[in-house]
């Protein structure tokens, strides 16, 4: 809505997690001048958080990167998109032509997919180029519920969302929504606020987390397990509801498989031992197990905290199971699935990436894509496939993946390492060229592909609210103009990059940009083939008369079975593969901490960060504010520390210094350090000193062992040492 003096409000909504939340952005001569959250949004206002709230900061950021940069030697000079474009292009098939394709590699990070030409065209110029070298931060966040999908329901992307309004019992496992809002591969608005309503009502909420968090302040119990183990903790409720004949009968025999393996799998492990593994109390596992078979409506959610560690898709999979065997699944209360307005699983099945194992350690992609971990030795050792080239799109790998410091000393040593971001952060300090993206605040998405992750059919186009600025491209322009240059046929379709070609000279010569392919026209083709409601499809106009977003219809069950992926359309209880690595860890010894490193490195997310970006912002985080490490003060008692004392955490791959917080919030034995923390941001325009602020506490998790199943390192659990600095 405009206004005389040149004020207007933009109706959007925040893509800086899939929250999604719902925002009115005042814009005064093409400046964000406010953003508050849009109470006319009928579906995803509700979390708005401060990092919303700040989000012009970012877009106008003192450090950002206003045009292609250059290296020259220890600084950078501005280029032009042309020089970019020649330049790059040139070295990459320089680098292909001397070896092989796979020596062009990317990194895609989290905000990747928060845009909806991003991947789509990241992928058709990796196509294009024909490479295999692909990393994805999957493998440092959700693989594990990839993996599980896969098997389970087969697809990927068929992940469940969470029917918050009618359940009455709530098991939260490794999952803080109190901070972190209700979302990973599904999102509900306001979901833990939802929660909280429903106990009001009567419902529990029984939380498992090493640390009492918010969210397990607020809840009815609180297990806190031992990092890593919940597998353990999973499996034992597993055996307690077969063993007690307390499961869903109809849905061990209709809805899924495997129901009989998974009782053969329980009756070789052992209560006690199970207990003595996750480090909780039997009874209270059996207790926790038995109000969950028994609660009319019930939910078991994973996240992060079960993922990331070396049994995470074990662990993933028993929390999937828990709901399927106690027939949660698509029945009220429990998990469902919504298919949105377009069939993303469809969609994404006709995507082929060709099976590929790493030259090195000969493991296969997960999700389209290898393990970040195994990035730096594929770039630093010779042979054919070398990396030479990267790109890092949308990512900050050195700090929020395990090991930076090895990281870093691979990317130093490419012959070219192009980054796209907003501003230099640390893992583009050794970047040869930095390409300026676009702001969320200065694009349109339509996220049709998530849109089945949202708890009730729900679109909204994000609408841009300010021009970017001249010299900042998308990234899918990027993809496309390094395709043509490098004469590499986009997505492999012949003829694609003469067209586009085309279509902008068509557009320069007749005056109208329009005519100019851009994601636009995937945007509207992909809303014409979009699913129907109350009997006819959206139309474009529909969706632009609705800038509040708009909720297509009700909640409805029964999707889930139609979804399902499966040859035999049913739920694979027990995949064998999972059966098998399942055994594996229960021959293993119980964990126990070596004798150098005798804690635990538990994570912690914070409202006002956002992984490892945003700690930068003034209006997010005070000059000075630092992450620090939390200890349990009869833990600290036996180091000698108190509180505010410097201390030193140490693992057998890397040290940090920072101060100590006595809490007894964690469990004793872990310590927490918040991740995302000690990223420089450099500034390649003004030359000054970089800024950073606290320590990358990931510097001392080991990349070398991953969890075969999802390729994920022990982030949240890693064993380290901590002593006092005096
Ligand atoms: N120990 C530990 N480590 C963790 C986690 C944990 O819980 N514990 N969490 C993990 C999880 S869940 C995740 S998702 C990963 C995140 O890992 P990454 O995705 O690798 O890193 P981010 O910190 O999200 O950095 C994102 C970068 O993208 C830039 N960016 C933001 N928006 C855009 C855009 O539109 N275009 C471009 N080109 N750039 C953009 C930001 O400036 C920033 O530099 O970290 C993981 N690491
Ligand atoms: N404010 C804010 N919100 C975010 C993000 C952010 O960075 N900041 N990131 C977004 C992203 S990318 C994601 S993926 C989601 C993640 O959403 P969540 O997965 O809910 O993330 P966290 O808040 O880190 O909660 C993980 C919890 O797991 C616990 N934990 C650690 N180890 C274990 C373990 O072994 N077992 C169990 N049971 N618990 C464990 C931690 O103590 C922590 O409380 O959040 C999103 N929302
Ligand atoms: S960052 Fe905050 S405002 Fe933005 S979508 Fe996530 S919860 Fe909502
Ligand atoms: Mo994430």
């Amino acid at each position: 809505m405009g206004t005389p003096s040149g004020r207007k409000t933009v109706h959007t909504f925040c893509r800086y997690c899939l929250a999604s939340c719902g925002v009115d952005v005042t814009v005064e001569d093409n400046r964000a001048t406010k953003i508050s959250a849009d109470k006319q949004n009928p579906h995803s206002w509700h979390d708005f958080c401060a990092k919303g709230r700040t989000a012009a900061q970012l877009v106008e950021h003192p450090r950002r990167i206003l045009t292609p940069m250059r290296r020259v030697g220890d600084s950078y000079v501005e280029a032009t998109w042309d020089e970019a474009i020649t330049d790059i292009a040139a070295r990459m098939n320089a680098v292909i032509d001397a070896d092989c394709p796979d020596a062009v590699g990317v990194y895609y990070g989290n905000p990747s997919g928060f845009s909806s030409s991003n991947i789509i065209f990241m992928n058709g110029w990796l196509d294009a180029v024909g490479t295999r070298s692909r990393y994805f931060v999957g493998s440092i966040d959700q693989n594990a519920m990839h993996v599980v999908a896969a098997a389970m329901y087969g697809s990927i992307l068929m992940a469940p969302v969470s029917d918050i309004d009618n359940c009455d019992y709530f098991l939260l496992v490794g999952t803080n929504p109190a901070v972190s809002a209700w979302n990973w591969l599904e999102t509900v608005p306001g979901g833990w606020r939802r929660a909280l309503a429903r106990q009001s009502q009567g419902a529990q909420i029984v939380v498992v987390d090493p640390l009492r968090t918010e969210s397990a302040q607020k809840a009815d119990r609180h297990l806190a397990v031992r990092p890593g183990q919940d597998w353990a903790l999973l499996l034992a409720m597993v055996k307690v509801i077969l063993d007690e004949g307390l499961e869903h009968t109809e849905d061990c025999t209709e809805l899924a498989t495997g129901v009989s393996e998974l009782r053969d799998l329980v009756a070789q492990a052992d209560l006690d031992d199970l207990a003595r593994r996750c480090d909780v109390d039997r009874y209270q596992i059996e207790s926790v197990a038995r109000d969950l078979a028994a609660a009319p409506r019930a939910m078991v959610v994973t996240r992060t905290g079960v993922s990331l560690h070396l049994a995470g898709t074990v662990a993933e999979w028993l929390g999937h199971v828990l709901n399927v065997i106690t027939g949660r699944m698509d029945r009220p209360g429990g998990r469902r699935y919504e298919p949105g307005y377009v069939d993303a699983i469809k969609m994404s099945g006709m995507v082929k990436t060709s099976p590929h194992r790493n030259r090195l350690s000969g493991r296969e992609m997960v999700a389209g894509a290898h393990a970040l971990s195994e990035l730096p030795a594929e770039i630093t050792t010779v042979g054919p496939g070398q990396i030479r080239a990267m790109v890092i799109n949308c990512g900050n790998p050195v700090v929020s993946g395990p090991d930076g410091a090895r990281l870093d000393e691979a990317l130093s040593q490419l012959d070219l390492l192009v980054a796209i971001d907003f501003v230099q952060r640390e893992s583009h300090r050794h970047a040869h060229w930095l390409l300026p993206a676009v702001h969320w605040l200065e694009r349109d998405d339509l996220l049709a592909f998530t849109s089945n992750m949202h708890d009730e059919p729900y679109l909204q186009y994000g609408a841009k609210a300010v021009e970017p600025p001249p010299g900042a491209r998308q990234e899918w322009r990027i993809f496309v103009d390094l395709a043509i240059a490098m004469r590499k046929p986009l997505f492999r379709a012949r003829g694609l990059n003469g067209f586009i070609g085309a279509s902008r000279r068509v557009a320069r010569l007749t005056g109208r940009p329009g005519l100019e392919f851009t994601p636009h026209w995937i945007d509207r083709l992909v809303v014409a083939t979009g699913r129907k409601f109350n009997g006819r499809r959206i139309k474009w106009r529909d969706i632009l008369a609705h800038p509040h977003g708009w909720v297509l219809g009700p909640r409805e069950f029964g999707h889930f079975r139609r979804a399902l992926r499966t040859p035999d359309k049913k739920v694979h209880a027990a995949p064998a593969e999972f059966v098998a690595r399942t055994e594996e860890l229960l021959a293993e010894p119980p964990p126990e901490a070596p004798v150098d490193y005798p804690f635990q490195l538990a994570n912690r997310r914070h409202r006002h960060s956002m992984n490892s970006w945003l700690n930068e912002l003034p209006g997010l985080h005070p000059a000075g504010k630092r992450n620090e490490v939390l200890l349990h003060p009869l833990d600290a008692a036996t180091l000698g520390v108190g509180d505010g004392d410097p201390v030193k955490v140490f693992s057998a791959v890397g040290e940090i210094e920072l101060t100590a917080s006595l809490s007894e919030r964690p469990r004793r034995g872990v310590v927490v350090v918040d991740h995302g923390w000690g990223s420089r941001v450099f500034d390649p325009r003004g030359g000054a000193e970089p800024v950073s602020f606290g320590v990358n506490r990931n510097l001392l998790v080991d990349a070398g062992p991953v969890d075969p199943l999802s390729q994920t390192s022990a982030l949240s659990s890693c064993y380290v040492g901590v002593k006092p600095l005096t």
